[in-house]
């Protein structure tokens, strides 16, 4: 249990380098033959991926998800004819409404101020085409389609494209297909992993460079992510999942263990909790040993791999305290479980999303609630934001200045000019003041 200066030390984040498992070492030098640092061996799958295209996807494809996609398009009569039991479908469509509806009440217009001056304002444009990254592997996250693609539709983006993993026989996992054709994605393609970012970020014959890359991935995604921007746009830099529970002696310590295992299942989590009690730490404590054994396999490895390495215990002195470090951290998520949960609320500075309360359990946020879940992960919540509408539109500046305000913050602007020693930009001002531009006499 850490406390005082070693919790803090704790919760502090090291930015700039990304922490990597031992375990995703041995995997690298045991498919590369060589021990490459994960940076290197993102550089040289873009690299590739930008050299040969296609063939380049069904190589690394083959290699690292152990099938060879002839076609890397998922056709539009897969999509439509993919079929899931019908009560998952409908779970599927109150995502999609739900999530679309939080949205829908963002506010992203522009405006155009007509005043004495003339007009000045911004447009609010979509971005032309985005890509979205859906993680598959060992979990299928529908969800997450769901929940990167809505924001992008509502921003009004007009052709948004789907890529995602294929599973060992080639397959895309039906249900990821039917949230595709809910949501209204335009094209699925299956390729996962940095190939997929180096695709969407270059282009290649089958899939088309896209605007903006957006959604969650393993941190060989992230990687190429924080590659290629530039060449693309990208929302974020969302990666392996954290949660910070904050509990006071009022919580119910199943719910916390809960929630912490909840987490705890995805591959490479950060579980964290920060109590005020030291008895609701222990009680804690026994819970989660008792519900990690109850979950079934491969579950329980996953979650006992996070908790084993990374689950950090914090004793706070007060819930000030505790929402100090909680800022520190700057979680993806933020959960309240306190007595008085809102009153804490004007303490959070910094998080991807804060759940305040019993029943507003992470979990449902990462499927219903309304929110994305895609959040900034690993500290970044400290300058980034959930995937939002805001991350779909360019804004355009409108400058459309009358000729008396000319005549005002003209001189002014001629001064700053020549004060940066840019004479043009000042005649340039200066020709619309004065009766003549000011020319060189041949002798
Ligand atoms: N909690 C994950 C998202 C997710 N969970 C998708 C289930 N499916 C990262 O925020
Ligand atoms: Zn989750």
């Amino acid at each position: 249990v850490l406390q005082g200066d070693a919790a803090r030390a704790a919760l502090t984040r090291s930015f700039g380098e990304i922490p990597v498992p031992a375990s995703v070492l041995a995997r690298i030098e045991a498919t590369f033959g060589e021990p490459l640092t994960p940076e290197e061996v993102v550089a040289r799958i873009l690299a590739d991926v930008k050299a040969r295209g296609d063939d380049a996807l069904r190589d690394w494809t083959e290699k690292l998800d152990g099938t060879r996609p002839d076609a890397l398009e998922v056709t539009r009569e897969e999509i439509e004819a993919a079929e899931i039991d019908p009560v998952l479908h409908g779970a599927i469509r109150l995502a999609v409404t739900r999530v679309r509806a939080f949205y829908e009440q963002q506010p992203a217009h522009g405006f155009l101020d007509h005043g004495p001056d003339g007009a000045l304002g911004q447009l609010v444009r979509p971005l032309g085409r985005v890509g979205v990254y859906v993680p598959g592997g060992l979990a299928p996250l529908i969800s997450t389609l769901i929940h990167t693609a809505v924001p992008a539709q509502v921003a009004g983006v007009p052709e948004i494209i789907v890529t995602t993993p294929p599973a060992r026989d080639g397959s895309v996992n039906p249900a990821i297909l039917v949230a595709a054709r809910e949501v209204g994605v335009d094209r699925v393609f299956r390729v996962g992993g940095a190939q997929a970012i180096g695709a969407l970020a270059h282009g290649t014959a089958s899939i088309p460079a896209v605007d903006k890359i957006a959604g969650p991935g393993n941190l060989f995604v992230v990687i190429a992510k924080r590659m290629v921007y530039g060449v693309a746009g990208i929302e974020s830099l969302p990666g392996p999942t954290e949660t910070l529970v904050v509990a006071d002696d009022s919580a119910d310590p199943r719910f916390v263990a809960a929630d912490l295992l909840a987490q705890a299942e995805h591959l490479g989590a950060e579980p964290v909790l920060v109590s005020t009690s030291r008895d609701l730490l222990v009680e804690v404590q026994n819970k989660l040993n008792g519900q990690l054994e109850a979950l079934p396999e491969p579950n329980r490895s996953w979650a006992r791999d996070s908790v084993a390495s990374r689950m950090k215990v914090v004793l706070a002195a007060d819930l000030t305290e505790a929402l100090d470090l909680a800022n520190l951290y700057a979680p993806e998520h933020l959960c309240l479980l306190t007595r008085d949960p809102w009153s804490l609320l004007g303490q959070v500075r910094r998080a991807g999303g804060v759940f305040v309360g019993e029943a507003s359990m992470e979990a449902l946020g990462d499927y219903v609630a309304g929110p994305s879940h895609v959040m900034p992960t690993g500290g970044t919540a400290r300058f980034m934001s959930p995937v939002n509408v805001r991350d779909f539109q360019n804004i355009i500046s409108v400058v459309g200045v009358n000729e008396d305000a000319l005549r005002r913050i003209g001189p002014p602007a001629a001064l700053l000019a020549r004060a940066e020693g840019l004479e043009a930009h000042a005649r340039a001002i200066e020709s619309r003041l004065l009766p003549e531009v000011p020319e060189a006499h041949p002798e």
